[in-house]
């Protein structure tokens, strides 16, 4: 369809340029090329595909599951480190797990007269078979609305993807477990891309991979990080809010909720038009879409 679309605006490009000439010999005027460009918008403007964040956005993974994972991992190589829930809040303004144990050796343990490039990378595998084990119980679930919007898409031939700084091993423990790896194009995750959140890197391997414009995505996300990264790739989100995220600001979101909603369970708006439904479906997502 993108390449027909193209193929369209360049044939129309190539018409104009000829000739304003053979507008003018067929008595044509400005009206039926405004006509040709709103039809050609209104295409352009058709939801393509959803993006997904996973920390947060799919499940809230943060608290009680890779901070318990951390911990676990740091006390087996018998550290005496503990991230309290308040201090994992701080820790959250860096993205990627490697490199907030960095960070915090940094700020906290900047005596530490270990090799880090040796201790982080192991520290990080053994806190990954944690995360995967908690996981692999059920002891966390997907967020309201996540699944049946997912399963929506899917059924209605909307593309998928996943855009997270998690490692893939990660990603995937949440996705095999609550949903199907299969159903999404494209899984971009951790060190794929060189620079984390917020930058906007991770998105735009997204786009190039499923040769999409940002205007025919729809982003979901629970961060300012990933908002500023999203955004700075040119996409539209959706933002659900949860403990850790409640007090960033998402000025820059396009819709601000508790949750996704599900019928028997409407969420709370904080910002945007969600035309008096209380849960999020396809028919709203591609609302948000043409407003854009
Ligand atoms: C959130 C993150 C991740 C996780 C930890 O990513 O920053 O680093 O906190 O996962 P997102 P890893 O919200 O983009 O999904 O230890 O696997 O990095
Ligand atoms: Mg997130």
């Amino acid at each position: 369809m993108r390449d027909w679309v193209n193929l369209a605006v360049g044939s129309r490009g190539g018409r104009g340029s000829r000739g304003s000439r053979e507008w003018g010999v067929w008595g044509e005027n400005i009206n039926l090329i405004n006509l040709f460009n709103t039809f050609n918008q209104l295409i352009m403007r058709e939801l393509k595909a959803l993006i997904f964040d996973v920390d947060g956005t799919l499940a809230e993974t943060e608290r009680d599951g890779h901070r318990i994972a951390f911990n676990r991992a740091f006390a087996e190589a018998n550290l005496n480190w503990i991230w309290s829930e308040s201090l994992y809040g701080e820790l959250l303004e860096i993205s990627g797990g490697k490199e907030r144990i960095r960070y915090y050796l940094q700020q906290y343990h900047p005596d530490l007269m270990e090799d880090l490039d040796t201790l982080i990378p192991q520290l990080h595998q053994d806190k990954t078979n944690h995360y995967r084990h908690l996981l692999s119980l059920g002891e966390i679930q997907l967020r309201p609305g996540v699944k049946r919007l997912i399963e929506e898409a899917y059924q209605e031939g909307i593309r998928l993807a996943i855009a997270t700084t998690s490692t893939l091993a990660n990603a995937l423990a949440l996705i095999e477990k609550h949903l199907n790896p299969q159903w999404f194009e494209v899984i971009a995750a951790g060190d794929i891309v060189p620079n984390k959140k917020p930058a906007p890197d991770i998105y735009n391997y997204v786009l190039n991979k499923m040769q999409l414009s940002p205007d025919q995505c729809l982003v979901f996300e629970d961060s300012f990080h990933g908002l500023q990264a999203s955004f700075d790739a040119g996409l539209q989100t959706v933002i659900t809010l949860h403990d850790y995220t409640k007090h960033q600001d998402f000025s820059l979101a396009s819709v601000v909720l508790n949750h996704l909603g599900e019928p028997n369970n409407n969420f709370k708006i904080f910002k945007g038009d969600m035309n008096n439904k209380g849960y999020l479906d396809l028919e709203l997502c591609q609302k948000l879409i043409i407003n854009y």
